[in-house]
């Protein structure tokens, strides 16, 4: 019998290139995010059968509730969750960034994901599922304007190790999945819908795609039930790591 997958944040980017994967794959698909009209291809697609679309705003509980509710029964029981919903807002310092944009990016990014993984965690003991969480590498390499944003994945980096902990001998498995630079929304929604400046980030970089990403997700879920990914960080090549940086006392 095929296998379940709850994906937020499948409007866009990673989530849309995994909610096809695992499709593509026979998986049965719960594909998640606020734009119905980005969602309801992937029904056109696939068929209503394979791809069940539920469009709401994950920081609101009482909507994400009624969406779980509302599960068909042949989409009720996951054995996935891929929390992938998640953004950036800002690029500036601290001391400059908007207090709206951290508080959107905590709402969403920590808020959002804790409370849906508290309300499937039942169901995904009793499954012996699986869930993947998507963190970044700024969850691990601080970088100037990641402030609250890499706050925010550091979360999810080690509340990931720590459900793991605690879920010691359920059979359940989780990982944290930490990409660097990839080519999706994720910059144009971070600079406030700045399409020239993301494009200016991307270009001649090589960076990653949301199939690349897309794959790994895939590949993680579909290993050996005997074997956990517990973290995967991954970068595009051309992409690596630079000093620390020296504030200096004037000469
Ligand atoms: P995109 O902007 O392309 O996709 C983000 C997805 O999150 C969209 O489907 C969006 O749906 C959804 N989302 C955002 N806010 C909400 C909300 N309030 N309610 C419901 N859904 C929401 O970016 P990516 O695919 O790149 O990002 C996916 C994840 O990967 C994020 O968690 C991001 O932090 C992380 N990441 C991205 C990297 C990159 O370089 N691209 C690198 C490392 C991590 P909608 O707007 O329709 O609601
Ligand atoms: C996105 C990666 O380096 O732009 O999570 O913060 S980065």
């Amino acid at each position: 019998m095929s296998k379940t997958v709850l994906i937020t944040g499948a409007t866009s980017g990673f989530g849309a290139a995994a909610a096809r994967r695992f499709a593509a794959a026979g998986w049965k698909v719960v594909a998640t995010g606020r734009r119905a009209e980005r969602l309801q291809p992937l029904v056109d697609e696939f068929g209503a059968g394979h791809v069940h679309v539920a469009a709401f705003d994950i920081r609101d509980a009482t909507a994400m509730e009624a969406a779980l509710a509302a599960l068909p029964p042949a989409f009720a029981a996951i054995d996935l969750l891929v929390n992938n919903a998640g953004l950036a807002q800002g690029t500036s310092a601290a001391q400059h960034a908007r207090l709206d944009d951290w508080r959107t990016m905590i709402d969403t990014n920590i808020t959002a994901l804790v409370t849906l993984t508290h309300r499937l965690l039942p169901q995904l003991i009793q499954q012996r599922g699986a869930i993947i969480n998507v963190s970044s590498t700024a969850a691990i390499h601080p970088y100037p304007g990641g402030n609250a944003y890499g706050g925010t994945k550091a979360f999810v980096s080690q509340f990931s190790l720590g459900l793991r902990s605690d879920l010691h001998g359920t059979g359940v498995r989780v990982t944290t999945l930490e990409p660097g630079m990839a080519e999706t929304e994720f910059t144009l929604v971070r600079t406030h819908g700045n399409q020239a400046a993301s494009d200016q980030l991307y270009k001649g970089a090589n960076p990653m795609t949301a199939e690349d990403i897309a794959e790994q997700i895939f590949w993680i879920a579909n290993l050996p039930p005997h074997l956990n990914i517990n973290r995967l960080e991954i970068m595009p090549t051309s992409q690596s790591f630079a000093g620390f940086q020296v504030a200096r006392d004037p000469a």
